[in-house]
């Protein structure tokens, strides 16, 4: 079922997420529930914790909808193992900040290793927007959000931003 995003700023986004100990038929049910809520934003990634739920579980799907061969992925205790010294600069959003965006400097090339919804160990390297997605959902798991790599001005402009949404959606 979808699930109700957490929106900035909320303590839940500035948690370090628990490891996983293992892969239980919940956990596969939240993951679905994740890759759901992801498709139905749209988005290309979503951690737990940007519904509340305090684990180290993080979706993708980078493929176009157009491209119709969608790869869901899921990673337990994903860690990216090594970065290249190439990086490079793309305009990111989050799903937990609507309608903010802001170039972020990211390494071109990650080499990341997880456990997969079968609890095997996987590791892959990932390039290109998979890349950039793989470095922003981990940053969700380390309680830390793209607007981190901001001047301090920046990002209290986009903080108070999302208040103001915040404040308007409460009043309904
Ligand atoms: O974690 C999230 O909030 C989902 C993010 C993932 C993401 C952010 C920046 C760059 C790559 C991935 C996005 O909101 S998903 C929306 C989106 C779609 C296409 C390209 C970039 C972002
Ligand atoms: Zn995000």
């Amino acid at each position: 079922m979808i699930r109700q995003i957490i929106l900035h700023p909320d303590t839940r986004l500035r948690t370090k997420c628990e490891p996983v100990a293992n892969i239980t038929d919940e956990r596969r049910r939240l993951a679905a529930d994740m890759l759901e809520t992801m498709y139905a934003a749209p988005g290309i990634g979503l951690a737990a914790s940007q519904l509340g739920v305090m684990e180290r579980l993080i979706v993708m799907d980078c493929i176009k909808p157009d491209e119709n061969n969608p790869q869901p992925t899921i990673m337990f205790n994903p860690q990216i193992i090594s970065r290249s010294d190439e990086t490079f600069s793309y305009e990111e959003g989050c799903l937990s900040l609507p309608e903010q965006f802001a170039e972020v400097c990211r390494p071109t090339e990650v080499e990341v290793s997880w456990i997969n919804e079968g609890g095997n160990p996987v590791e892959r390297s990932f390039d290109g927007l998979w890349a950039i997605c793989v470095q922003h959902e981990v940053d969700h798991l380390d309680g830390k959000l793209f607007i981190d790599y901001l001047t301090p001005v920046r990002r209290q402009i986009i903080t108070r931003k999302m208040k103001k949404m915040k404040r308007e959606l409460d009043r309904g």
